[in-house]
């Protein structure tokens, strides 16, 4: 076996101080189909509003989150999408995805429309014309560099280069949702495993015994250093296949969960975690190595709810006490862990002056993958892009640990297509949540849902007949926003677009 020994360039430290005084440098931690559950950091909280561990909290191991929770700021309620396209094109353009209308997840090689999902749906993705965080922020003078998943594009398509779409550099993104393996031994897929889904542009590791998670962590260490000399601030958009299917062992955590009751793809899973969250650490060690963790802005967070293989879909497992999980329309499905931080906390950077920090603390107040792109450019300092239309509030007041009074409390989730749950849109509205169900073969017999998540987490109380005035007016402001951001609809058996019914 071949050891991979990564060699590494450190820059002087006089270029680290003198990239203190200047923008700072924003990093996107992002794991794909990490649900809000899938780690030892609390995320739900008790009648008081302090965190409170679940049993999930006690099964993962995820020291480094932790570490970043201590320094920086978790949300308790933030959402992104059901699936991973249409929240990362939400992420990197700050739309909603019934605006930018990349409603389902890309599929590399076909349309993916699903039966009966609306058939203009922007099946293509991002394209060289939108307007993205990396272009703008490459504008401003970013070296912005893309690791991992993209999944912005399918094969062929502008998108499927994340170059094309605002990026200076790329390692191991393109068309795929996830990996043909995990394993350097198999070539990410190249060598065994499945090549359709080939990791690219990590050669050198193939043979090795470097998993996937810590060869895209190298190549991030080696770009972060190549801005660093350059003197350039840097956006580095690093987006982990983990923890996506195939649930594969990563061998170097397994001795944690030797006896325990669980099955060998949840303890896969579980070491899945631990290696993303190694990665965190490790990035986060580096950045202080090179001097400039004080004006680095680090966001971690999920793509999509759970997917953890704990049990049922619909069901109270993979992200209890949420219920359901990734492609449902239930918290679990849609709730993601959200955590902001400097990557060292100090009183005397201009730009931690800029934007500060609740150190430690759980906010309360929701928000959405959508804001990562109002938000981020604030903290750089670099104006919005002028005529450019999106969805995100900016949440530095809530990452200071206030309640935003400006801000909107209802969400739109648009999901026009079949999953693991189908042709839905959920809307909510404080702690009130309407699911609404498209029901393509009957028209005119949607299913209606209204539960009060203030008093039922799980969703188990169906409301929507005891709240007839509440179901109506949830659901004309529903449609109301749909409308406003052009949304598609899907389609009956006849191919008739199916527009929500107000009850
Ligand atoms: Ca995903």
């Amino acid at each position: 076996m071949k050891r991979f020994t990564p060699l590494l360039f450190v820059p002087s430290l006089l270029l680290a101080q003198e990239q203190e005084q200047k923008q700072p440098n924003i990093v996107v931690f992002l794991i794909d189909d990490m649900g809000v559950m899938d780690t030892s950091v609390p995320f739900m909280v008790d009648e008081n509003g302090n965190p409170r561990s679940c049993p999930l909290n006690d099964w993962y191991r995820t020291p480094n989150m932790e570490r970043l929770a201590n320094q920086g700021v978790r949300f308790n309620s933030f959402y992104a999408q059901s699936v991973s396209s249409p929240s990362r094109a939400s992420i990197l353009t700050g739309q909603n995805s019934a605006r930018h209308r990349t409603t389902n997840w890309i599929s590399p090689t076909s349309k993916n429309t699903t039966p009966h999902g609306p058939k203009a749906w922007n099946w293509e993705g991002l394209t060289k014309s939108d307007v993205t965080l990396p272009k703008v922020l490459q504008s401003a003078g970013y070296k912005t560099i893309h690791i991992g998943k993209a999944h912005y594009g399918p094969v062929g398509s502008e998108g499927e280069d994340p170059k094309n779409i605002g990026f200076d550099a790329n390692v191991g993104g393109c068309a795929i949702g996830h990996p043909g393996s995990y394993y350097g031994e198999d070539g990410y897929g190249h060598i065994k495993g499945a090549k359709s889904h080939a990791v690219p542009h990590l050669e050198k590791y193939h043979g090795t015994d470097a998993f996937l998670t810590d060869a895209l962590t190298q190549e991030a260490k080696r770009e972060v250093a190549l801005a660093v000399e350059q003197d350039k601030p840097f956006f580095l958009n690093m987006c982990h296949y983990a923890v996506h299917a195939p649930f594969m062992l990563d061998k170097r955590y397994v001795d944690h969960y030797k006896g325990k009751d669980k099955s060998e793809r949840a303890i896969a899973f579980a070491t899945l975690i631990e290696g993303m969250d190694k990665s965190l650490g490790d990035l986060m060690d580096y950045f202080e190595e090179l001097g400039i963790a004080e004006n680095t802005f680090i966001v971690f967070l999920g793509d999509n709810g759970s997917d953890a293989p704990l049990g049922k879909a619909n069901e109270c497992t993979s992200a209890a006490p949420l219920r359901g999980k990734k492609g449902t329309e239930y918290e679990g499905g849609v709730r993601i862990p959200f955590i902001a931080g400097w990557g060292k906390n100090s009183d005397t950077t201009p730009a931690q002056k800029r934007t500060k920090i609740d150190a430690g603390k759980i906010q309360l107040q929701q928000a959405t993958i959508m804001d990562l792109f109002p938000t981020l450019l604030a903290i750089a300092d670099v104006d919005m892009p002028k005529g450019h239309i999106y969805d995100g509030y900016n949440i530095t007041t809530q990452l200071a640990g206030k309640k935003d009074r400006k801000r909107e409390e209802q969400i739109l989730m648009h999901f026009p297509h079949a999953h693991n749950c189908s042709y839905f849109t959920t809307y909510k509205d404080e702690e009130w949540k309407l699911i609404y169900e498209y029901s393509p073969k009957t028209p005119t017999e949607p299913r209606y849902r209204l539960f009060n998540l203030s008093v039922d987490l799980n969703e188990s109380n169906d409301l929507s007949s005891a709240e007839p005035e509440k179901l109506k007016k949830m659901v004309e402001k529903m449609v109301k926003q749909l409308d406003r951001e052009g949304a598609l609809y899907p389609q009956d058996v006849q191919g008739k677009e199916l527009r929500p019914i107000v009850p």
